[in-house]
């Protein structure tokens, strides 16, 4: 009786995989299911156009091409999810979603800051709790060759009647203008009291080996390129790097950073992963 069980378990389970793989599939063989929309139809009209210069380039920063990034939210609480795109050389645009996959550039209204600085990811997340989307954006900002800059937390300060979002530059002001190579932040909630915390991915502008050996290092601290920790205090963010034992040195190429449930994850290029896990708030490499 348990192996009759057991096969139909299996059966009913390989039924299931062929039913959901089948759904997968495209109606028609070869087809896609994606379509490709350019800007003229969306009205998204963007691009992180790159141009090299003697002064700066791929030699001068490795990380020329690593490109810029995008955000999605309902930044106006119409129900609608809108963009947010950073760019390298050029302007952050915020378009706002109108509808049937049509798009409008709202970045002027929004008071975007415009100072051609070089902004790598940004990320949306709601940091006062005020039911607002807020947005903070990475950026390159200590490097020979580009205008000085900081991180920016651009925090929305309502809705107008028109349905645009006005934001305003508060980063000195909860403690996150980050001066340095950020390449991404995640907001989550690492000490489970209600309020959102920080994840700071930075990266460094030199090869691994112009370093000297790696294990001389490690447990050191980097003020430009070493990841950080932040600690939301009732909105002022206070650097909890050290004391939560993350490896902030200089050799940190960091490219992306995950939230999960069970553990927080580092990708760097390099060969090692870091792994947070944030119920006991240590560090495995
Ligand atoms: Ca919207
Ligand atoms: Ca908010
Ligand atoms: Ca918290
Ligand atoms: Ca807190």
């Amino acid at each position: 009786m348990m192996q009759y069980n057991r096969a139909l378990a299996g059966l009913m389970y390989t039924c299931s995989l062929l039913l959901f793989l089948s759904a997968c599939k495209p109606a028609t063989p070869g087809a896609s299911l994606f379509e490709v929309l350019d800007d003229n139809a969306t009205g998204l009209h963007f691009t992180n156009k790159l141009t090299a210069t003697s002064k700066f380039n791929l030699f001068r920063y490795m990380y020329f091409y690593n490109g810029g990034g995008v955000g999605a939210g309902d930044f106006n609480n119409d129900g609608l999810v809108d963009l947010f795109f950073t760019a390298n050389q050029g302007d952050n645009k915020l378009f706002l979603n109108t509808g049937h996959l049509q798009f409008k550039d709202a970045t002027k209204a929004t008071g975007v800051p415009q100072d051609s600085a070089w902004s790598t990811g940004v990320s949306v997340a709601d940091i006062n709790n005020d039911g607002l989307l807020d947005i903070y954006i990475c950026r390159v900002g200590q490097i020979n060759g580009l205008p000085r800059s900081h991180n920016l937390l651009l925090v929305c300060q309502g809705i107008g009647k028109d349905g645009v979002p006005a934001y305003a530059e508060k980063s000195h002001e909860y403690g996150l203008d980050f001066s340095g190579f950020s390449t991404q932040a995640v907001f989550f909630d690492y000490d489970h009291d209600g309020d959102l915390d920080l994840y700071l991915l930075n990266h460094t502008i030199h090869d691994n080996g112009t370093f000297g050996v790696r294990a001389t290092l490690l447990n050191t601290h980097n003020p430009l390129s070493g990841d950080r920790l932040y600690r939301n205090d009732e909105g002022r963010f206070t650097d909890v790097t050290a004391a939560a034992g993350i490896n902030s040195s200089v050799i940190g190429y960091g490219l992306g950073v995950v939230v999960a449930d069970i553990i927080l994850v580092i990708l760097y290029c390099s060969d090692h992963v870091t792994f947070i896990n944030l119920h006991m708030v240590n560090i495995v490499e």
